[in-house]
């Protein structure tokens, strides 16, 4: 038996039904959807891993804040109380609140970037990639090679190589490169950390340069568990005292406050230059609202910034990494390929190493992902080619090395009974690979973040 995790520092007040369905049922929903779980009706998931991005459950001091909500369109105490909040826990002086994390990607994007520039990271997101591009700029990837092979076990695959982006900065010349974007931790590497160290070398090579560093802070606080879990000299600090210590290392973060901050909606643009801070708010009126609430209701600030404060305590996240690790665990125990050492908020299978027969064109990730709901009634998200997109310049399907079915897990959702549901159904697929004898491709490729809204049919392997 494989170990526990710590029992949750909470207990259930409100309960959410949710329904089992038939094999029949599913493959009728399935075939509606065209093959995509993302276009699959919530009601006919069992147990839903797509994203734990604003599918959280908040506290009861988290609604009872709602309550406060000032909904006053100027100069909100919600507002007020937000701003502070993230003063006080990210430490970033220019608080500009924005609908979810891609409204300050947008806001973020259009102030700095210009066509021609180069935005080194360390790794790609999907919207934060297209922002950079649909405003010119061209997106780098300065990410440590073993980050790309899902089977090495480095404690920190989310980190900057420093030759890559020394290389890039000579080649380039800083003046093209506006800022480096920092993931903490890596979302598409399967929520793999940045060390503390790392990102010291990475401020002291843009400071010579002249560079910003911009952190995407969504789940910056999971890096914080792994900072204090596994760096030498962190084990004695406060997840608050390293969250603070990684942002003082920045010029600014976007933040989806859908995830660390338990939050269904909101976000928010960080910064310390006040300049900057002056154009953002100028095109904040533009794109989110008034820039004392950016596109959420007052009584969303109110649950953002009560959720910041739930988020650093250290046996809450403590219990939120464990449970992950919980279901990694069961997953590797069984021999099913997964994406090591297992991540902040996600398991990912991989996909490459369990359908080695259905070639990447055919889409093993999309293929697995829509077998594995009608097996089980799961639904997680495809992080492989078809979340890569196309390159915009050459119009070619973007090859990562990475072929996954990310399992996210949504914060204080779901029990430990339902994650071994999900690895019992992996674990039987997994079994029942080799009868897995088609891929799928497209019958609909949308322009723009395409795996959200693609269609398919099966297609035959040649
Ligand atoms: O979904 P948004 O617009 O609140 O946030 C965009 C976003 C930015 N950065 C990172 C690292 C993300 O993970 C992210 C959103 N992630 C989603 C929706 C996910 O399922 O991972």
């Amino acid at each position: 038996m494989t170990a526990a995790y710590p029992a949750e520092p909470w207990r259930i007040k409100m309960v959410e039904p949710i329904r089992t369905t038939t094999r029949a049922e599913r493959e009728s929903a399935l075939r509606a959807a065209a093959y995509n779980p993302c276009l699959l009706r919530a009601e006919d998931v069992y147990i839903d891993l797509f994203t734990d991005s604003g599918t959280n459950a908040m506290s009861d001091r988290q609604w009872s804040a709602m309550f406060r909500g000032d909904e006053s369109y100027c100069g909100a105490s919600s507002f007020y109380r937000l701003r502070d909040t993230v003063r006080a826990y990210y430490g970033y002086e220019h608080v500009i609140p924005v609908h979810q994390g891609r409204g300050a990607e947008n806001i973020l994007s259009r102030c700095l970037i210009r066509p021609g520039h180069r935005i080194p990271g360390n790794m790609y997101f999907t919207t934060t990639r297209a922002h950079q591009e649909l405003n010119g700029g061209t997106f780098h990837d300065v990410i440590v090679d073993e980050a790309h092979n899902p089977a090495d076990e480095s404690p920190f695959k989310g980190n900057v190589d420093i030759t890559k982006l020394t290389a890039l900065i000579r080649e380039a010349g800083a003046d093209t490169i506006p800022y480096v974007c920092v993931g903490a931790p890596v979302n598409m590497a399967g929520g793999q950390p940045i060390s503390m160290e790392c990102l010291a070398r990475v401020r002291e090579l843009t400071l010579r340069h002249g560079i910003k560093v911009i952190l995407d802070a969504a789940r910056a606080v999971e890096n914080a568990y792994f900072v204090k879990s596994r760096e030498p000299g962190w084990s004695g600090r406060s997840i608050a005292g390293i969250l603070r210590a990684m942002c003082d290392l920045t010029d600014g973060a976007t933040m989806s406050a859908k995830k660390d901050s338990f939050a269904n909606i909101g976000g928010w643009l960080g910064l310390r230059d006040d300049r900057l801070a002056e154009q953002a708010r100028g095109l904040v009126v533009l794109y989110e609202g008034m820039h004392t609430y950016g596109g959420m209701a007052g009584r969303d600030m109110e649950a953002v910034a009560q959720g910041i404060v739930e988020s650093v305590q250290e046996d809450s996240i403590r219990a939120r990494i464990e449970q992950v690790g919980y279901l990694g665990r069961r997953l590797i125990d069984a021999d099913v390929p997964v994406v090591r050492p297992i991540g902040g908020h996600a398991v990912c299978l991989d996909a490459h190493a369990i359908l080695p027969h259905v070639p990447q064109p055919l889409f093993p990730a999309q293929t697995l992902l829509a077998e594995l709901y009608l097996h089980g009634g799961i639904r997680g998200v495809e992080r492989g080619i078809v979340s890569a997109g196309r390159d915009p310049v050459t119009g070619e399907n973007r090859t990562p090395a990475l072929e996954l079915v990310r399992l996210a897990i949504p914060r204080r959702v779901y029990t430990r009974a339902h994650l071994d549901a999900v690895a019992d159904a992996v674990i039987a697929l997994h079994h029942a690979r080799r009868s897995i004898e088609h891929g799928l491709r497209f019958t609909y490729e949308p322009p723009h973040l395409r795996f959200f809204q693609a269609r398919y049919e099966q297609a035959a392997i040649a």
